[in-house]
């Protein structure tokens, strides 16, 4: 008979599951950057970014990871800061960054915007280094919205890498930024493993090889939007994504998402199509769920007609349009 994996409670898991040893000095700079934030009476959204890990030992060499490059959250961050909302950029480690994301190593790579001016013959002078003409306008439109996104202060980034400190920081930073009640948007983009492995069920050194097959029973990651809405996060407009591969599934899933945790709106993307076309799938009465049926509406680019537009523009738009409708209800 199948073994069914054991499903945590949000309490159990925080119980059982030490946290990350960064998660208090994270807290810290998050309250910081709040403060100065409600100074300025700054909108701030967390957007969370990138996959988590789930670790198979404890001290890990392998692990088992969720896709996602943290383009959807990057990108996203840069369409919020452009709005006038703070950001705090909660991403996998060395996944893309706003900004830095036009010059990733894979895509465009930084080294290619760069040429080397040899001094001329018999000079002693060094070779010095300029950017290529051709990108020049670009990496100069980036760079001046980044220094000035530093300048205001207005960005906060923190980390993450396995399930477990993902959890933990998303409760911390939740709880934090619950201070600004409706004027808080969480914008949760992160892919979010579903299944991890109890830390009391994790091998302490590297799992060995030569006994065949490896069988691991994972449990099931406790349904964390569930507390995070009715507990941590005091009415904040709270956004998830809900990623299918199979399209039939797409749409019902986001509204079991929607009936199971009381949350404000899903964004529903199927894995191929993720870059022109995604559904916003909400209740048509947002405070009273009793009286409220299930509505979605498209958003759809046309890259083959304009190739530089990016969807996330569109997503933040209306997503700031409906906040603010939020926020005056
Ligand atoms: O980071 P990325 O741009 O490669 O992908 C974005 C995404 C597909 C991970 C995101 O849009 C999403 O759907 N996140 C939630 C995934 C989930 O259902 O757990």
């Amino acid at each position: 008979m199948e073994t069914l994996p054991t499903t945590f409670s949000a309490e159990a898991y925080f119980e059982t599951q030490p946290p990350p040893p960064t998660v208090e000095q994270d807290v810290q700079s998050v309250r910081n950057f709040l403060r100065q934030q409600q100074e300025n009476r700054r909108k701030v959204v967390l957007v969370t970014s990138g996959g988590t890990t789930v670790p198979l030992e404890l001290n890990v060499v392998r692990f088992l990871d969720n896709f996602s490059a943290g383009t959807r959250g990057a990108t996203s961050a840069e369409y919020f800061l452009k709005a006038g909302y703070a950001v705090i950029f909660m991403h996998r480690q060395f996944s893309l960054q706003p900004f830095s994301r036009h010059y990733s190593h894979s895509t465009n790579p930084f080294l290619d915007l760069l040429e080397i001016n040899e001094p001329p013959e018999g000079s002693t002078a060094a070779p010095s280094i300029s950017v290529i003409p051709s990108k020049r306008d670009h990496l100069l439109e980036v760079l001046k919205t980044y220094k000035s996104v530093q300048k205001a202060g207005t960005m906060l980034t923190l980390n993450f890498v396995s399930v477990n400190d993902y959890l933990w920081l998303l409760r911390a930073v939740s709880q934090e930024l619950s201070v600004l009640g409706k004027e808080a948007m969480y914008y949760l983009a992160a892919a979010v493993s579903d299944f991890f492995l109890p830390r009391e069920k994790m091998s302490i050194h590297k799992i060995q090889s030569g006994k065949g097959s490896l069988h691991i029973e994972m449990d099931e990651v406790p349904k964390i939007l569930k507390p995070m809405v009715a507990e941590w996060t005091r009415k904040g407009f709270v956004v998830s994504f809900k990623l299918e591969t199979d399209d039939k599934l797409l749409i019902p899933k986001a509204q079991d998402a929607l009936e199971k945790y009381g949350h404000t709106l899903v964004i529903a993307n199927a894995l191929h199509r993720r870059k022109f076309e995604v559904a916003f799938v909400y209740r048509t009465h947002y405070t009273d769920s009793s009286a409220s049926q299930f509505a979605e509406s498209w958003v759809r680019i046309d890259l083959e007609k304009n190739p530089e537009k990016e969807i996330e523009e569109d997503i933040v738009e209306e997503l700031v349009k409906r906040h603010k409708q939020w926020v005056e209800l």
